[in-house]
């Protein structure tokens, strides 16, 4: 699905804002679709409230709307100026709503669909009253049951004045719901460029490149006249230099072939990371008239594995990176240009090249200012914890991955598909499972290795001999021996050792780390103390210098950036605390530590050159 942007044949406008908002009687979840609230506002069947979108809409009222399990409905009218109603057809595309969405306009239902994260659209051409206002109307579900990605598990108790419906899960953060990301209206021409897939090979030491597309079109016309459709296509430098073109006839794809290359790479690893040409799609009928066109984004590099290196351009790649989450304070999980900037400003303040975006898709938005600023991506599906296996789950967990890939496979970012986070490999059905989504994720790309983060001991772990590389989270003197700062050490590297011997293939450390409370300091380091932190920290890193002379190991990865929220529990203080940084994005003394280790990291592996500001100056005799 592309992303929806604005060209001489397409129009796009956003419907964020405030819309109107309701939630439903907990207990009554389907009242709404029974009265048919959709078929007139949402004020003219309950009070409504104001609600920001995107956002989250847990965390921006005063009552405990937080907790609310089941369905809330949104609406909001917009404006239609008559000039779309001329030969062209309209789409409503959603960004992401959590959990499942349904969508009317006009009183119409136009779309439904479940698992959050991830984008989704329908065509409303003929529902729409052009020159006129319109309503659009969403029912919310944040629902999480056994069969859904990720799951979770609704129970009925008794409470003080009854019963009550809770909504529980295994994984560690809060089941933020609402409409997440933008709503967009967008035209497109009558017949028009619906998907284009793009690779990229490069030869001769990386200086001769190839950019390979292949497009789909819909449109009346896509059938008849299929043959004599032809797609003109354009890669521009960043200076807006023409550098390669074709036509293709009657053809849907082609090759741009181009020499003086600039490849795509990570950040640190090159002086120009992150470099991305333009590439322009342009859709002709047979008589060259212009049906359509689509420009993207494309940075030209290779990816490549074996069973101990991962290799950009052919150059063997170390991961210095994060886990991740996508929340802060007030907006849950609601897209928030101000938080992506900084977030990203910090990761390259840090030195870090990498993050996994645990443990759902990410933005749109993020994943093209990834592409931009040369940060690679081990991209995760939404399946966190994965247990209980059966053919229905199955078949959602591989639709997230089917969704996420048409989404993402053309980010030069994405380096890597995490198919699960923590999933339960030590049941008898996670192998046949587990190879079958491994199988799925291989047959809709072959260019990028696939992993997941196990968690079960290796000895019991049914999943590994699928996947191209081992990633696994441990917690040693958090979880494991808690407080013992000596026992980290030895454990990291008998850990990762085990699990190449096991598969003979490249490990990742994907998640170490321990809970930090901003502002508490303790000497001898102690639990939950900002020193506990930077010396869990520095016990990894000796672990890692040792992985990294065996040949095998090629990464690690912190938990977490930053603070974020969870489900309420006696093990949390406000939240996750493993974050380098506070939810509120500032450092905790840990962040320096690991901005000098990823630096250093980077200038050994990769030449590059310490910030001015790496190492405070101490005395005349330290240099
Ligand atoms: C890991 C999970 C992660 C948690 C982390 C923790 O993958 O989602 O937040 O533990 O407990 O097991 O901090």
């Amino acid at each position: 699905m592309l992303y929806p942007r604005e060209s001489e044949t397409r129009e796009v406008r956003s419907l964020d804002g405030i819309w109107n908002f309701v939630r439903s009687d907990q207990a009554n979840p389907t009242q709404g679709v029974r009265d048919e609230w959709y078929t007139k506002d949402l004020s003219q069947s309950r009070p409504t409230i104001p609600m920001p979108v995107p956002a989250s809409y847990n965390d921006i009222t005063t009552d405990n709307l937080r907790d609310h399990v089941g369905t809330v409905w949104y609406d909001r009218k917009f404006f239609v100026p008559r000039s779309w109603s001329k030969n062209q057809r309209i789409w409503l595309r959603f960004g992401s709503v959590h959990y499942e969405a349904f969508v009317w306009i006009n009183g119409q239902k136009v779309v439904k669909h479940e698992i959050g994260h991830l984008p989704f659209e329908a065509e409303v051409t003929d529902i729409l009253n052009y020159g006129a206002e319109n309503r659009i109307t969403v029912m919310c579900d944040n629902a999480l049951i056994q069969t859904t990605v990720p799951q979770g598990k609704i129970t009925e108790v008794p409470n003080d004045n009854g019963m009550t419906i809770i909504q529980s899960y295994t994984f560690d953060f809060f089941n933020y719901a609402g409409i997440h990301r933008s709503v967009h209206l967008y035209t497109t021409p009558r017949t028009f460029i619906e998907e284009v897939e793009v690779t990229t090979a490069l030869s001769e030491n990386n200086s001769v490149g190839e950019v390979f597309y292949s497009v789909s079109v819909n449109g009346s016309a896509a059938n008849e006249a299929i043959n004599v459709l032809n797609i003109q296509a354009n890669l521009y430098d960043k200076e807006g230099a023409k550098v390669a073109n074709t036509t293709s006839d009657g053809k849907l794809d082609g090759c741009l072939k181009l020499t003086g290359v600039k490849p795509w790479w990570p950040y640190l690893m090159h002086p120009e990371p992150g470099y991305l040409y333009e590439l322009e799609i342009k859709l002709l009928a047979a008589n060259e008239e212009l049906l359509d066109v689509y420009r993207l984004k494309v940075g030209l590099r290779t990816l490549s594995w074996n069973k101990s290196q991962f290799l950009i351009n052919g150059k063997p790649v170390y991961f210095r990176g994060f886990g991740r989450h996508e929340d802060s304070d007030i907006r849950g999980k609601g897209l928030d240009n101000a938080l992506m900037v900084r977030d990203f400003n910090l990761l390259k303040w840090i030195g870090a090249n990498a993050y996994r975006t645990s443990h759902y898709p990410y933005s749109e938005e993020s994943m093209q200012f990834a592409d931009q600023h040369g940060i690679m991506i081990i991209d995760e599906c939404p399946s966190v914890d994965t247990e209980n296996y059966s053919q229905e789950l199955l078949g959602k967990h591989k639709s997230s991955l089917e969704q996420l890939i048409h989404r993402d496979r053309n980010h030069p970012s994405v380096v890597m598909w995490s198919i699960a986070n923590e999933p339960r490999t030590a049941s008898m059905n996670a192998d046949s499972y587990f190879e079958l989504v491994a199988n799925f994720t291989r047959s809709l790309d072959k260019t990028r290795p696939i992993t997941a983060a196990i968690a079960v001991p290796y000895t019991q772990d049914k999943s590994g001999r699928h996947l191209d590389i081992i990633s696994f989270n441990r917690y040693n003197a958090w979880y494991s021996n808690t407080g013992r700062l000596d026992m980290v050490t030895q454990n990291v590297i008998d850990e990762a050792t085990a699990w190449n011997k096991q598969y003979n293939k490249p490990v990742i450390m994907s998640e170490y780390g321990a809970d930090t409370l901003e502002g508490l300091h303790m000497t001898p380091a102690y639990v939950w103390s900002e020193e506990f932190q930077e010396e869990v920290f520095a016990r990894h890193f000796k672990a890692f210098d040792q992985l990294r002379k065996k040949g095998w190991f090629i990464g690690e990865f912190v938990w977490n950036f930053a603070d974020f929220k969870t489900a309420q529990s006696y093990t949390r203080v406000g939240g996750n605390k493993k974050g380098v940084f506070t939810r509120s994005r500032q450092p905790k003394a840990a962040a320096h530590l690991l901005r000098k280790r990823y630096f250093a990291l980077g200038r050994d592996l990769d030449q590059c050159q310490f910030p001015e500001d790496l190492f405070t100056y101490i005395a005349d005799l330290i240099s």
